[in-house]
């Protein structure tokens, strides 16, 4: 990982520079909770990528703001009136001007060397063997996901809703706002690529922990991809404003064993139900993952 010293340093400054950076580290629960402010822990290494990039910036607006309010109260105190009652009268300072110009292109030039690398790496799926990819459509609509699983002639095709609130069964480690009848599958350890569209409205597909968010726009085909050694479960919402259930769309995406997924799929295939069952067996949640299930 490049700019490994940097990130140690700013993970070691964290404490002194914020709570938000300090819980975002700390984090240990794969869903929203109560007062959390920090992020659900990365689940893949682009999304690590993120987060120590999200540090940096951290450290540079945190040292740009210090900088700024500094400047003013020094300002405010050295050249009021009653400490400065004769001012000096010149317009132009060459050195101040040409610092206060090249500083701040510099440190734009940083982020965008920093952000424009991560930027592609998210939009553009290495080079990889076929064997190595799972295809899956995505397709918003209102108000629900639809997934469509490859390769080719759509083997297996589903919605997914949100279990309704007075449905939830915690002891099932159903969660309200976030449990969904039929959850997105995908395997661990193989390269998941997403084609995201809709069929009414622009939704959005967004997988914090995955630190991925891209629109579902009618019309038009948007690309994803994501990695992850993790099995689990993983949340999350449309994320563009669709409607009047625009927050009743919820994403459950669980992660399996590679040769749990391929059984999965194939018993989807033949009955939805029967997925579903094999995916309770071989990934219980259980009440333990209760965090945010409060009502
Ligand atoms: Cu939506």
């Amino acid at each position: 990982m490049r700019f490994r010293g940097l990130k140690h340093w700013v993970l070691t400054c964290a404490g002194m520079l914020g709570l938000a950076a300090l819980i975002g580290a700390g984090a240990a629960f794969a869903v929203p909770v109560p007062g959390g402010i920090g992020f659900q822990p990365a689940a893949t290494d682009l999304a690590k990528e993120v987060d120590s990039f999200h540090d940096e910036i951290l450290i540079i607006i945190t040292g740009i703001t210090i900088f700024v309010t500094a400047l003013l109260v020094w300002v405010m105190i050295r050249y009021n009136k009653r400490a400065n009652p004769v001012p000096k009268k010149f317009s132009h300072n060459t050195l101040v001007e040409i610092l206060w110009t090249a500083l701040p292109v510099l440190i734009l030039v940083f982020i965008a060397y920093r952000s424009f690398p991560l930027l592609y790496e998210e939009d553009v799926m290495p080079n990889v063997e076929d064997s190595q990819i799972v295809d899956i459509k995505v397709y918003g609509r209102q108000w629900f996901w639809s997934y469509i699983y490859g390769p080719g002639d759509d083997a297996l095709s589903y919605d997914s809703n949100i279990i309704p609130a007075d449905l939830i069964d915690p002891s099932k480690g159903q969660i309200r706002q976030l449990s969904v009848d039929n959850p997105m599958v995908a395997p661990a350890g193989k390269y998941v690529r997403l084609t995201i569209s809709s069929s009414d409205v622009i939704h959005s597909w967004a997988m914090p922990q995955f630190r991925l968010k891209v629109d579902a726009v009618p019309g038009r085909i948007n690309q994803l991809w994501f990695k992850t050694d993790k099995p689990g479960v993983y949340y999350g919402q449309c994320s563009e404003l669709c409607g009047a259930r625009h927050a009743y769309m919820p994403i459950e995406l669980r992660i399996l064993p590679d040769d749990q997924y391929e059984i999965w799929k194939q018993k989807s295939t033949t009955s939805l139900k029967d997925g579903r069952a094999y995916l309770d067996q071989v990934q219980p949640l259980g009440p333990a993952a209760q965090v945010a299930s409060a009502k």
